[in-house]
């Protein structure tokens, strides 16, 4: 269910503090350490799994249930207008932590495509 080498299960253990911004029996959400945006935030499942290439058919409620967290953190800080969910998968794409998660970037004008 976690993995004690993986830096997002030890921040949901409080193995590692963190910015805790939202939590319930399935889901964490924290500021990112390294925000690229005014509002950086980082979703995870509760159950360590690396990525979206490794998910199987019984992830599909978490994967929602943290897309679904990250519109309502939206909602709670009014980027309504305009925010992105990413997930970035494998390291070609900047995957750097390998316990799923889910970007919100919001509070400033996003371009596309993403670099
Ligand atoms: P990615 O590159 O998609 O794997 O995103 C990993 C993100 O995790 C990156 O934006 C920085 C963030 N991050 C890495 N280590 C920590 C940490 O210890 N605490 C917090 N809050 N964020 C972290």
């Amino acid at each position: 269910m976690s993995d004690p080498k993986c830096i997002f299960c030890r921040i949901i253990a409080a193995d590692i503090p963190t910015k805790k911004v939202y939590e319930d029996d399935h889901v964490f959400a924290f500021e990112d350490t390294n925000p690229q945006a005014p509002t950086h935030v980082l979703i995870i499942p509760k159950k360590h799994f690396a990525g979206l290439k490794e998910a199987e058919a019984g992830d599909a409620e978490l994967i929602g249930r943290c897309h679904l967290a990250a519109a309502q953190i939206a909602r709670e800080r009014k980027i309504e207008q305009g925010y992105r969910t990413v997930l970035n998968v494998g390291p070609g794409a900047g995957q750097s932590v390998f316990h799923l998660h889910v970007h919100l970037l919001g509070g400033r004008p996003l371009t596309w495509p993403p670099g």
